[in-house]
């Protein structure tokens, strides 16, 4: 059963906006090797656009807020009113702001510059400015549960052609940390998924004083095996207190990361004051944001380096794009989210935005599977650590209905933590 039959779909008759106006609107859910949601508009003149609502985890929240409330608005608008549409669904809602609410503009506000795009018979990045540059440097995932195995997955990233790389490890004394792949990779490609496909979420243990303890001993190990020019990150994955993060970063200071990412819970955009005032290690924040305003405090008062919102999850390149300008008025660089739960789709968006703003800093890969780069035919490619959308007009992806049929959605979860005596903790 395709999974457009499982959520239904809408289709009127055109308004006046002629053959430009949205004909029909399906939300699509897959699951090739994870979950995804797509929304897909066609316009009267059967131009078609895709856009990402995947929300790992809550997936079908923003199906049901796509189907319920948005779809019905969209049949019969102009598919050319992109800025207008945006802030039709942003304001007449009155509820701001939140994850599912931001997921479905952002498919919505894709899906139109998609269709803009091929109307246009330009790549989107044409529509967006042009290139600024030649291609997008991209970081893959290497980890490990010890220091052999860690080495030889920073050497599998950098055969594949990475020339920047994220760094993750067990800890002496936790279970099961976050970002360790459970097996080292067998065909190279990084297989770390923290959802889990069950009926329940995980649970983890977790540290922070065994972790504090252990990870610059694991940098001071790459950086004398692998030596100073490669660009390492790390990701702390919001488990930190202000005062642990800023001792993080001043002990990994000597290892010259590119960044350290999601030290602290960023809601209390203030609490990183104390961490800039202790560090000079390159701060990124911003993977589970979703407006300008989660930015504020952290942009104007210069406390963090990149901006990491996703597309997907950011209110689409609309949205997006205005938080990068806001950013590049105090040299903050981009660094877009780009795990395998945003999808193909988000993922080309993320890199056409990537090409043409002029703060581009880099560009998070961890690869798809083959199910689901089956399912999802982009154009965009990986070359000598480098990554371009492509040139076909549009967004370069195709959505292949008889393949994403073969893979019904199934529940999944992100894992959660517990510290050693019980406690509940930021995952
Ligand atoms: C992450 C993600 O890519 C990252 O930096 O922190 O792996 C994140 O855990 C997932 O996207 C959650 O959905
Ligand atoms: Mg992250």
């Amino acid at each position: 059963m395709s999974s457009a039959d499982q959520t239904g779909s809408t289709t009127t008759p055109t308004s006046s906006a002629g053959g430009t106006a949205i004909a029909r609107a399906e939300v699509l859910v897959t699951s090739p090797d994870r979950n995804f949601v797509t929304l897909r508009l066609t316009t009267a003149d059967g131009v078609v656009g895709l856009g990402d609502a995947t929300l790992n985890g809550r997936e079908l929240s923003v199906v049901s807020y796509l189907q319920d409330h948005v779809v019905p608005l969209l049949i019969g608008r102009d598919a050319h009113r992109i800025e207008d549409t945006w802030q039709f669904l942003y304001r007449s809602a009155y509820w701001r702001r939140g994850p599912v609410t931001m997921a479905a503009i952002a498919a919505v506000d894709v899906a139109l510059w998609d269709i803009k795009a091929k109307l246009a018979g330009m790549p989107l990045y044409q529509l967006l400015g042009g290139a600024s540059r030649n291609g997008l440097l991209a970081y893959g995932h290497a980890s490990g549960r010890d220091l052999p195995e860690l080495f030889d997955s920073i050497r599998k990233h950098r055969e594949q052609g990475f020339r920047a790389i994220r760094v993750q490890t067990s800890v002496p004394g936790i279970d099961s940390v976050y970002g360790v792949a459970a097996q080292p990779s067998t065909g190279g490609r990084y297989d770390y998924e923290p959802a889990q496909r069950t009926a329940l979420p995980a649970e983890e243990d977790w540290d922070t004083r065994a972790y504090l303890r252990h990870i610059p001993t694991v940098f001071e190990a790459v950086r004398s095996e692998f030596g100073p020019e490669l660009p390492l990150l790390h990701d702390g994955h919001h488990r930190m207190t202000p005062i642990q993060a800023a001792r993080l970063g001043k002990d990994l200071e000597p290892y010259d990361l590119f960044w350290l990412e999601d030290c602290t819970p960023a809601e209390n955009q203030e609490a990183l004051r104390l961490v800039r005032q202790h560090t000079t290690t390159p701060l990124a924040i911003g993977e589970v944001f979703n407006t300008v305003w989660d930015y504020q405090t952290l942009v104007r008062e210069q406390l963090i380096d990149y901006v990491r919102g996703a597309v997907t999850h950011t209110g689409g390149i609309t949205a997006l794009r205005r938080i990068f300008d806001f950013a590049a008025q105090y040299q903050i660089k981009s660094g877009i989210h780009g795990p395998t739960d945003i999808s193909p789709v988000g993922m080309a968006a993320a890199l056409h935005l990537d090409l043409a703003i002029h703060n581009f800093g880099i560009q998070e890969y961890m690869q798809h599977g083959a199910r689901t780069d089956e399912t999802f035919r982009s154009t965009f490619t990986f070359v000598d650590g480098f990554l371009h959308p492509g040139d076909e007009p549009g967004l370069g992806v195709l959505y292949d209905d008889d393949v994403a049929a073969r893979y019904p959605y199934q529940q999944a979860y992100l894992p959660f933590n517990r510290l050693k005596d019980g406690t509940v903790h930021d995952w």
